[in-house]
């Protein structure tokens, strides 16, 4: 392995197999999955085909399903490699012809004689945490060619895409990020993790973390920064040491002010991960791949991600105009409230792409953190619910996933995700119903 990797010679072994295969297949096409990481994946393995030379078709899918496999089959391709996808869908992939790869850390169904698969979960490392799909790309091209280090940064915005950044860096991932900083492709520092070109800027136009007050309402920031003696216009990378610290503190007090739970504040001061080539750090690069990806632009995230300007500025303009939806509907729901069952919260919601993102947002930083909060939102003659609840309250025995698997099922709907995240289709009709049922069932898991 090249650079100062350290990898299992099982896992080595595996990379090195499917670089061979992937030099002999002369055309490959790639599949990848349309999310952060996904894009960022894509775009490492893009960015090594072209380096090798190598000629491939790209496609970003919004999942793994039969109409995928059918397209795949009639393509007649000689070799497929699947990012962040496949490991789960073994069986559909041993009946594609030709060579087949995946790069995935999904946990696999078992291991195949015919698929070159890529997982770290075969190595006993963990793929929830310390590698994704972007991960294993960048290990893949480096194997190919070391010049790849080059693209560490891209994956380094992947692992914050998939959140595996969250309570710092572990495992592979970390020693990507070491040897990056090493080699000068990023620069590390623990600091407010905050983005814009103003402190004011900084705070007010802050989605995620949403400062009840302060988020959205310039007037109110430059009351708060006047008070404390801070200069508005200052980037905050140039807040000298006292004012830094002075700002961070008061920012804490708010967030904990607000009813945040402590795990939520200690995410205020994080690594931010600084990419000097792109004048951007990862979690800004994280969040212009999911605004792409979201927005059915994912080859502008290819593009952006290997460097072309113009794509980075659309992309840009993409994720603005998400953020102030984003915005108007926290603030809104700052202001007015949701609506209250027994054991949880829910609020009615227009755009349904938007409903995940503000429940999440508005449980973590608004709403009451005793009761999981429901999002909903009316798509033709069905109802969308996004469902979000806290870790503290999974410690508490909620289990979202399965109360939604199961209300959904019992008004003939379907519903389900993990423990903290999860969601559910039911018909308008049922909505009271559904409702009322999420109420009783979430109270006796956590009565
Ligand atoms: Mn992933």
């Amino acid at each position: 392995m090249s650079g100062s990797v350290v990898l299992p010679a099982e896992f080595s072994d595996a990379l090195k197999h499917t670089c061979k295969a992937i030099r002999s297949a002369g055309r490959l096409r790639v599949v990848s999955h349309y999310d952060a990481d996904g894009i960022a994946a894509a775009a490492i393995i893009s960015g090594a085909l072209v380096r090798e030379g190598l000629q491939f078709h790209l496609t970003m899918a919004k999942g793994f399903d039969e109409s995928l496999v059918t397209r795949l089959t009639k393509e007649g391709n000689a070799a497929v490699v699947f990012l962040d996808m496949g490991s789960g869908q073994i069986e559909s992939l041993e009946k594609l012809e030709g060579t087949v790869m995946a790069l995935d850390h999904h946990k696999p169904v078992r291991k195949s004689k015919t698929v070159l698969q890529v997982n770290p979960h075969f190595h006993d490392i963990n793929g929830m945490t310390e590698a994704c799909a972007s991960t294993l790309s960048l290990l893949l091209a480096i194997t190919l060619d070391p010049s790849n280090w080059n693209l560490a940064p891209i994956a380094l915005a992947g692992m914050v895409g998939d959140r595996q950044h969250m309570g710092g860096m572990r495992g592979l991932n970390r020693q990507i990020l070491d040897e990056a900083s090493d080699k000068k492709f990023v620069e590390t520092q623990n600091s407010l993790n905050l983005t814009g070109s103003t402190v004011l800027k900084s705070i007010s136009e802050s989605v995620d973390p949403y400062f009840v007050g302060l988020s959205g309402r310039p007037d109110n920031v430059s009351t708060f920064l006047e008070s404390m003696g801070v200069n508005a216009d200052t980037p905050l990378g140039s807040l000298d040491e006292f004012y830094r610290r002075k700002l961070t503190s008061m920012l804490s007090l708010r967030l904990m002010g607000q009813g945040c739970r402590p795990e939520t504040v200690e995410e205020l001061v994080t690594e931010v991960i600084w990419i000097p080539s792109m004048d951007l750090n990862a979690a800004d690069l994280a969040d212009l791949l999911n605004a792409c990806g979201r927005q059915d632009h994912e080859s502008l995230g290819v593009a952006m991600s290997l460097g072309d300007r113009d794509a980075l500025e659309e992309a840009r303009t993409l994720s603005s105009e998400y953020n102030r939806k984003l915005m108007e509907k926290l603030m809104s729901i700052e202001s007015d409230g949701v609506e209250q069952g027994d054991h949880i919260q829910y609020f009615n919601t227009e755009d349904a792409s938007l409903a995940g993102a503000e429940c999440g947002i508005a449980m973590q930083y608004i709403l009451d953190q005793s009761k999981p909060t429901l999002a909903l939102s009316t798509v033709g003659k069905k109802v969308k619910v996004s469902g979000r609840g806290t870790r503290y309250l999974v410690s508490k025995g909620l289990e979202l996933a399965a109360a939604m698997k199961r209300v959904a099922e019992g008004v003939k709907g379907n519903g389900g995700g993990h423990a903290v995240a999860s969601g559910a289709t039911i018909s308008v009709g049922k909505k009271d119903e559904f409702i009322k049922a999420m109420d009783d069932i979430v109270g006796k898991q956590l009565g």
